[in-house]
């Protein structure tokens, strides 16, 4: 890569995406030292370098890229890097974006067309574009990673949108534009539009892609669903029933996924096979069991308002639904508006619990709420309060308590389990 070729690159941050940056810098022929913060300081690199990899986690307004602006040291990201050696190999590229979703999109794309799954999902973009293979990379890309990235997958696809990180991004407008970027630089190619994606956002869209559009209820020009048949640009594909994954959401995702695949050349038996073979992500909407009672759920990956009540709508008969975690700016007037009545109760945990009631008190003061410090207490509360289902669907991130929304949930299941082996 004739970019990082000679070149001395200072890497940002000591994470999954750093090392691998560093590794590909390496591969490619140039030079790389990582730093990271030092007790939550800006530790600032030793000499001068020619460019920097900035991890995505490390928020825009973060120290570092002040330094880089006031040198004009060029960034460069991860992402960049690798999907820039997949198409030097001659590889096809896949990125995939959206507030929900992306992860099972990601996925069933990778299984359509015999491609590997990687990016925001926990498999650096540079790790899997370093392997020797010629398949298709499918990368999963999240807002931190698309903000300042310069990328142009062959197929890009924008699987919704909805209020998240909007505290991280300095406002929902940034979020939505940080999306939109995943096609901004694309010449060509598609870009696959999921078909809940507010006007706002699209009004921003800039691209030359040409666009595939998605659609539960109307024949569009793109992947639709038509006498029981999801079917792309006027041909069958499969059965709706062949999909493994239940509900409504999962629908609108097998529907980008096949827009994608499809777009890439996939055929029918490839997609078939993909969508009777899929199985949910773990921590989303996972069963744990039925325990003193009530049915429980973990759906830990439901870090945000619009995934919170795509879970409750998931679920049959009375709810309590645990709530809170790291708020995001998060509007939890607007959860609770849209909450279904089948929600009987809420605990309310973590940093956000005051939030939560606050808000609960205000739009729907039926309801009864118990704050609760953390995840521990929460399934306590729940196994006694009202409701057939504990659903945890948190609708903020775990980082007040837990290094991820995955330890969350693996601690919610160890809990519930404990609980059920009470006296
Ligand atoms: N660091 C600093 N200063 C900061 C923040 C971080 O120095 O202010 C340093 C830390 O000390 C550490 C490193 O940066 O050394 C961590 O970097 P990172 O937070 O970017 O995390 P990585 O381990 O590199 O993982 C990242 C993604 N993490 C984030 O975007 C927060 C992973 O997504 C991704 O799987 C991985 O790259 C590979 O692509 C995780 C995630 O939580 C799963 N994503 C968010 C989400 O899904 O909501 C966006």
């Amino acid at each position: 890569m004739e970019i990082l070729q000679g070149k001395r690159f200072f890497v940002y941050g000591n994470g999954l995406s750093g090392k691998a940056a560093a590794r590909a810098i390496k591969r490619q022929g140039g030079k790389a030292k990582i730093f990271t913060d030092v007790c939550g300081r800006f530790v600032p690199p030793d000499k001068d370098y020619d460019g920097a990899v900035i991890s995505p986690g490390i928020r825009p307004t973060h120290a570092v890229y002040g330094y880089c602006a006031e040198r004009g040291i060029p960034t460069i990201g991860e992402v960049e890097i690798g999907l820039t050696i997949a198409k030097n190999n001659g590889r096809k590229t896949v990125g995939v974006t959206g507030t929900n979703g992306k992860t099972t999109v990601t996925k069933l794309i990778a299984d359509m067309v015999g491609g590997v799954a990687c990016g925001n999902i926990g498999y650096p973009v540079s790790s899997a574009a370093l392997c020797k293979s010629t398949s298709p990379i499918v990368c999963e890309l999240s807002s931190f990673q698309l903000h300042r990235a310069h990328i142009a997958p062959d197929v890009a696809v924008i699987t919704n949108m909805a209020s998240d990180h909007a505290d991280w991004h300095g406002g929902i407008e940034n979020y939505f534009a940080a999306k939109c970027n995943i096609a901004a630089n694309m010449n060509g190619g598609y870009l696959v539009l999921g078909e809940d994606i507010p006007l706002r956002a699209l009004e921003t869209l800039k691209t030359d892609a040409q666009i595939v559009w998605c659609s539960t209820s109307r024949i569009c020009d793109g992947a639709y669903i038509q006498d029981g048949y999801f079917q792309f640009k006027g041909n069958r594909v499969c059965p709706v029933d062949y999909l493994r994954l239940s509900g409504a959401h999962n629908i609108k995702n097998a529907l980008c996924a096949i827009a994608a695949a499809k777009s890439l050349g996939a055929d029918n038996a490839s997609i078939l096979k993909a969508m009777s073979g899929a199985v949910p992500s773990p921590h989303r909407n996972e069963k744990v069991g039925e325990f003193v009672g009530k049915l429980w759920i973990d759906d830990s990956k439901g870090t945000n308002v619009s995934a919170c009540l795509a879970a409750v709508e998931q679920t049959v008969g009375s709810v309590c639904l645990i709530l809170g975690g790291r708020g995001k700016a998060t509007d939890f007037d607007e959860l609770f508006c849209a909450l279904n009545s089948r929600v009987v109760s809420v605990v309310a945990m973590g940093e956000t619990a005051q939030a939560i009631r606050d808000s609960a008190c205000k739009i729907k003061p039926k309801l009864n709420v118990t704050v609760v410090n953390g995840l521990s207490d929460a399934v306590r509360a729940a196994a006694a309060a009202d409701g057939d289902t504990v659903l945890l669907s948190p609708a903020c991130a775990s980082f007040d308590e837990f290094k991820s929304y995955a330890q969350r949930g693996e601690r919610f299941k160890a809990e519930v389990h404990a609980l059920a082996k009470r006296p």
